[in-house]
């Protein structure tokens, strides 16, 4: 068993424009990663199956209003009923895909009007990923692909802000994959990076805190 020597999973996150074929792809890594030996599993913010992702499912279905703050604490609330079962999976050597982080967080709500600094705050301290995969199309580009859902935020006008916000949060590790490709070349872009990773997390990479 590969946690039986008390290596980590590593914390992977995709983030993305709505469309960019992040589930998608989310699905593919983790079959890859256990094809290849690695223990993987499939997480995704929001998780709508919780008490309050239930009440996000309702907001971005436009069942309900709530207030611009008060739902970016919501999506944050998700991610934090779920930090210590994925610290316990990481450290059994379960490496997570995750579909969506604290990033969406920031970048949706900063697309609002909301201060950038003001939404990273509640997810301060939350599990840092050992890697982000940013898969990056074009809005336009984006919006083609088998139309829009109908939810809140999937319109092109409100995914350029968003495109925009992104830029502003990420950094020099996040790794940028061209998303406007075939979803074969996608993976192929992502594969070798992530099992670096996985590898490095394998050999002792201890996991940090984020925004912290
Ligand atoms: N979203 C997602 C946010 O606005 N804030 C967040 O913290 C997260 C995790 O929810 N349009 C938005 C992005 C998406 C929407 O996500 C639902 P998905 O991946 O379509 O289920």
């Amino acid at each position: 068993d590969k946690c039986s020597n008390g290596s980590r999973g590593a914390l992977v996150v995709l983030e993305g424009l709505d469309r960019c074929g992040k589930t998608s792809q989310s699905t593919r890594l983790v079959k890859k990663l256990e094809e290849l030996g690695y223990p993987a599993e499939l997480f995704r913010f929001p998780d709508r199956n919780t008490v309050i992702g239930k009440m996000i499912s309702s907001y971005l279905n436009s069942d309900s209003q709530l207030d611009d703050h008060t739902v970016h604490l919501l999506f944050s609330a998700n991610r934090w009923e779920k930090r210590s079962l994925m610290e316990s999976k990481l450290q059994s050597g379960i490496t997570l895909i995750v579909d969506r982080y604290a990033y969406s967080g920031v970048a949706f709500s900063a697309a609002k009007g909301l201060d950038i600094e003001w939404c990273k705050a509640p997810d301060m301290g939350l599990l840092a990923p050992d890697l982000v995969l940013y898969l990056d199309i074009s809005p336009e580009k984006a919006s083609e692909r088998g139309g829009y859902g109908g939810e809140r935020y999937e319109q092109l006008e409100f995914q350029k802000k968003v495109a925009q916000a992104y830029q502003v949060l990420r950094d020099a590790s996040w790794k940028i994959i061209d998303a406007s490709l075939s979803v074969e070349d996608v993976e192929e872009q992502m594969r070798g990076i992530l099992l670096d990773c996985a590898k490095t997390c394998r050999n002792g990479k201890s996991l940090s805190q984020l925004w912290l």
